[in-house]
């Protein structure tokens, strides 16, 4: 048996929170021979609720559980961590415009941020699932000068895998029978499904779709599925949420398979026309813990339009919160 990792956990005793934990603790994130030690973080009000969680995830007797720590300090949380899910983060009221949203997240994601550089392994693997999920991450990052910026990601699992989902159903094939689906850009409704890469059985997933449907439907769907999901169940997604959430850490943790990528929100560097600054999905391949960009992919103008559109998006949430940055 491995020597436990510390997992932190934001937002802990939320719905995500609370289809997260256990499946962490079991053993689904890190694999079944990885002890793990949660620290748990929530805000003051919250902490009864998270002792009852805590409750439940001691009373699983998890063999994998090597110990939890509960509480509302986030230089507490955060020490010595090797993985961060951040996913606390502030909902957007009746009447909140969007600055206002970034503002308020920016309160949580700029002192989260400064406590990870200061706190955390210097290895930490940080996963932003709290929306705006780029921006946030965006804001942590830099507030953390001392961590490599390589450190700080975002969730568009989520959106990769309801874009599996979606082309399985309408192949009629089982989404493991998918490879090189692609989310570009922003976990929003501007984010990017390309199927252009993508192949079903081994035959290019565009030669058994019609381009009306891939476009009129599929995009749209994926796009619109978090709506979707509120509107059916009168609450957002949270156990697929959790799910992705899982998925995304396990790729980053223990690689991904050979022949195929995963899509991760990252910092961009440039690659396909992507200019530095911003937190943006892209296709990943995973060796040895290190992501990598999958390069050398052809991109149509039919793509391009719809990754430029969804970087301009992400600039101008950068520009509503350069003012929570370090200098
Ligand atoms: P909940 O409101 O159920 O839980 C959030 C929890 O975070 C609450 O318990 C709250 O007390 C806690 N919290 C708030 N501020 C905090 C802080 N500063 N430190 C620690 N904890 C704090 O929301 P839930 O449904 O769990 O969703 C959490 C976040 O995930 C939301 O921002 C949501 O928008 C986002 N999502 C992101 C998705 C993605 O694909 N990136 C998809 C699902 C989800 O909508």
């Amino acid at each position: 048996m491995k020597a436990p990792v510390r997992v932190a956990v934001t937002g802990a005793a939320g719905q995500i929170g609370y289809a997260l934990l256990f499946r962490i603790a079991a053993g689904d994130m890190l694999g079944p021979d990885q002890p793990v030690i949660l620290n748990l973080l929530e805000i003051t009000p919250a902490l009864p609720a998270l002792q009852g969680v805590v409750m439940e995830l001691n009373d699983c007797a998890f063999p994998l559980l090597a110990g939890v720590v509960a509480t509302d300090d986030v230089n507490v949380a955060f020490k010595d961590v090797d993985y961060a899910l951040l996913v606390g983060a502030r909902p957007r009221g009746p009447g909140m415009e969007r600055k206002d949203l970034l503002e308020a997240n920016g309160a949580i994601f700029a002192p989260q941020g400064k406590a990870l550089n200061d706190h955390a392994k210097r290895d930490v693997r940080v996963l932003v699932v709290g929306n705006p999920a780029n921006t946030n991450s965006l804001i942590a990052q830099q507030n953390a000068p001392d961590l490599d910026p390589k450190c700080f990601t975002a969730m568009v699992r989520l959106d990769h895998n309801r874009a599996l989902s979606q082309l399985a159903e309408k192949t009629g094939k089982h989404t493991t029978d998918i490879k090189k689906v692609t989310i570009w850009g922003n976990h929003s409704s501007t984010q990017y499904p390309d199927l252009h890469h993508a192949t079903v059985d081994g035959k290019p997933a565009l030669s058994l779709v019609d381009q009306a449907w891939y476009e009129k439907d599929f995009i749209p769907t994926v796009q619109q599925r978090g709506a979707a999901i509120i509107k059916a169940r009168g609450a957002s997604s949270a156990a697929s949420a959790a799910s992705a959430a899982i998925d995304h850490m396990r790729s980053w943790a223990l690689g991904t398979a050979e022949g195929d990528w995963v899509s991760m929100g990252i910092p961009s560097d440039g690659s396909y026309g992507i200019q530095p600054g911003v937190i943006y999905g892209y296709p990943v391949t995973v060796k040895g813990g290190k992501y990598e960009i999958v390069q050398g992919l052809e991109i149509n103008d039919f793509s391009r339009a719809r990754m430029d559109a969804t970087d301009k998006e992400l600039r101008e949430e950068r520009a509503g919160v350069e003012h929570l940055f370090a200098k």
